[in-house]
């Protein structure tokens, strides 16, 4: 856009701004400003209540480089290839009759609502003129495809308005998913700017749903669950009952619709939520669903919703979650596996599986407080979810392989058979991330009515309050995940007793907490919140060093491809053995551990390597090749030890992998054998 023409946009937003009753960032009642995440405020079953993004500022540090990355590169670059693929096109060529035909799969409207999410959250930390005027314009774009009726998707159009929100649309056609998608991308602009305009479409849409559908209606069904959560932020956002009832109508399932047993299973929906036994079906509908029976639950406290997002909580970490946090074992379906069926080479674990997984741990960390939830979301977030977006913010993996000989099928690994793409036409994933990373300030606290909770450690600054309305600054100082010291400042407006609950990792085998007024304090368990009672005056201050060295991590020996393997994690990280950084003519495939070097790791950090990394070095075997002139199959020989020579095997945390020439990964390193 040429700059004149941009001066006289942002003009015209600042006159609509004006007559809308605010000025942006400045409005009357600015209560939109204040509402997390998820706005758990007024949620009866919420333990915790969100900090809103606005409130905490990531400094340097580990991701605010990720944050600055994905706001500066990745959502400007990604913006491009959605116009190029006309999927903003097919918006205008409905409202402005461009003549240009329909381009990309059933789903595409989703992007764009997902990008101006991503947008919305960033501009929660602080103005982008040029991001948000693209945002601003676009929902221009799509609100003028809204029709009188609130119906509002460029897919149905033409020959295909019949098929409409029928069930068996519904089933396939995701106007659900798109639906949920707008209502929370809608929710988040509201939050960031105080412009009700895509709000009120999202809600025009949500009113044609909730009066034409429902038991005693035209039934209802999500094909891709998202609609639920949107409907309870719609509900936490206008107070209209009518949007949780919705969203109970819909996780329940409609009995009327009757769909074959794998549909069912697949779509996680269809019947009661209440009645689900395991994770199962589609990875990202599972945890959308479950994110929204979460949702539910906070507002409603119904404890059949509870025992059963527990029973799927327990069955999802302890057999079916990879230890990068990825979810979903088999391409088929994109799809979780059975009970301990965790592929490495053959695992998909798609971003926007882990995705769902943070949102659905974090829900059940507002619930609850408890710090499990908030390990399995700080595992997924560093590993699963990082790994999705590449250093440079362009480039995206769509699965997430646990190990690779560096050779990638075309028809597995998306377009143009690498493992990271610019571009998808399944384009779920890259928004995706950028959201999360968007969002990610509204992750790292939470108050609860006796204090503060830390969730996450890096560089940063809270300013925000307890919920006694007492001021409160919080200023974390570290260099996590490299190194597990942690210095707070605790800096309430006046002294005030209360307590401060810091999250000791369950990784750690030990930490070390130390206050301005005590030398050691005790209670540091691994996996809880240790809970920091006093009278804190401006400037207290609380150390933490969470023991940092690195270790090996054995499977369930239910998990018979990591049978004889380990892997290394150090911090929240999960490492990998790439093959750059291995010694000349050894090949990943031949490489060893020799667990008996306990405690024998070397770290290292390379400012120069991968965007700043720790390296972790330990000490291995190489083997002679196996070589293809042996049979596939032969007698058992007396002595079956390979023979190797020492190597010093060279790790990497698994997020920073294939980002240099396509090469061979992994992440379970055999034993050396006979050890
Ligand atoms: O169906 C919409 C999205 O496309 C799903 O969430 C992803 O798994 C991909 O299939
Ligand atoms: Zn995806």
């Amino acid at each position: 856009m040429k700059r004149g023409a941009r001066g006289l946009v942002s003009l015209g937003i600042l006159l609509a701004g004006l007559s809308a009753g605010y000025v942006y960032g400045q409005a009357n009642d600015q209560a939109w400003r204040d509402q997390g995440i998820v706005n758990l405020n007024k949620s009866p079953y919420a333990k915790l209540h969100s900090v809103p993004v606005h409130a905490v500022t990531i400094g340097d540090g580990f991701w605010g480089q990720r944050r600055k990355t994905a706001v500066e590169k990745s959502i400007p670059s990604i913006w491009q290839l959605i116009e190029a693929h006309g999927y903003v096109d097919n918006f205008r060529r409905l409202s402005k009759g461009k003549n240009v035909p329909r381009k990309g799969p059933v789903f595409t409207d989703t992007d764009p609502y997902k990008w101006i999410e991503a947008v919305a959250m960033f501009l929660q930390s602080g103005d982008r003129p040029e991001l948000r005027m693209i945002a601003e314009q676009t929902i221009d774009e799509i609100v003028a495809v809204q029709e009188p009726s609130g119906y509002l998707d460029t897919y149905f159009q033409g020959d295909r308005v019949k098929d409409r929100l029928l069930p068996a649309t519904l089933d396939y056609g995701h106007e659900d998913y798109s639906l949920g998608h707008m209502l929370q991308s809608a929710i988040a602009y509201y939050r960031a700017t105080g412009d009700r305009k895509f709000l009120d479409a999202a809600t025009r849409f949500a009113d044609y749903i909730a009066r034409d559908f429902g038991p005693d209606k035209k039934p209802f069904l999500a094909g891709h669950p998202v609609i639920e959560m949107g409907l309870v932020e719609l509900y936490r956002t206008t107070g209209d009952q009518r949007y949780l009832d919705l969203a109970g109508y819909i996780l329940n399932g409609d009995p009327r619709i009757e769909r074959p047993p794998y549909r069912v299973m697949y779509t996680f929906s269809g019947i009661p939520f209440t009645e689900r036994t395991h994770m199962q079906g589609h990875a990202v509908r599972a945890m959308y669903a479950c994110s929204g029976a979460t949702d539910y639950y906070l507002e409603t406290g119904d404890p059949k919703y509870w025992r059963t997002l527990e029973n799927l909580w327990q069955d999802t970490v302890n057999t079916k979650m990879y230890i990068t946090g990825g979810l979903g074992a088999r391409w088929e379906g994109e799809a979780f596996g059975d009970a301990y069926e965790l592929p490495n080479a053959r695992s998909y674990a798609e971003t926007c599986a882990a995705i769902g997984g943070v949102m659905w741990n974090w829900r059940m960390l507002a619930a609850t407080g408890d710090a499990r939830f908030t390990d399995v979301l700080e595992r997924m977030l560093y590993n699963a979810v990082n790994a999705g977006m590449s250093l440079d913010g362009k480039l995206y993996c769509y699965v997430n392989p646990l190990e690779t000989s560096g050779k990638v099928d075309p028809d597995r690994h998306g377009s143009g058979g690498t493992i990271r793409n610019p571009w998808y036409d399944v384009l779920c994933c890259p928004p995706n991330i950028e959201r999360t990373l968007g969002a990610l300030p509204g992750y790292m606290y939470s108050t609860s009515p006796d204090g503060l909770y830390v969730h996450l450690y890096d560089n940063s600054r809270l300013d925000w309050h307890l919920q006694d309305g007492t001021g409160l600054k919080v200023e974390q100082k570290t260099g996590y995940p490299w190194d597990g010291n942690v210095e707070i400042t605790v800096s309430p407006a006046t002294e005030k007793e209360f307590t401060l609950y810091v999250r000791i990792p369950g990784w750690t085998k030990g930490t070390k907490v130390r206050t301005t007024t005590q030398a050691s304090l005790e209670g540091g368990k691994p996996g809880s919140y240790l809970a920091i009672r006093r009278s804190w005056k401006p400037g207290d201050k609380v150390q933490l060093e969470f023991d940092m060295t690195a270790r090996l991590i054995a499977s369930n020996p239910k998990v018979q491809e990591n049978a004889r393997k380990v892997a290394l994690q150090r911090g929240p990280l999960i490492y990998c053995l790439e093959q750059p950084d291995q010694p000349e003519n050894v090949s990943v495939a031949d490489m060893a551990i020799s667990p008996d070097q306990k405690g024998r790791f070397r770290t290292e950090h390379r400012a120069d390597l991968l965007g700043g990394i720790t390296v972790v070095h330990y000490q291995g075997l190489a083997y002679e090749p196996a070589s293809a002139q042996e049979p596939l199959y032969g007698a058992v020989q007396p002595e079956t030890k390979r023979s190797g020579r020492e190597v010093e095997l060279t790790f990497i945390p698994y997020y920073a992998w294939a980002n240099r020439q396509a090469s061979a990964m992994r992440v379970w390193i055999p034993y050396a054998q006979g050890e």
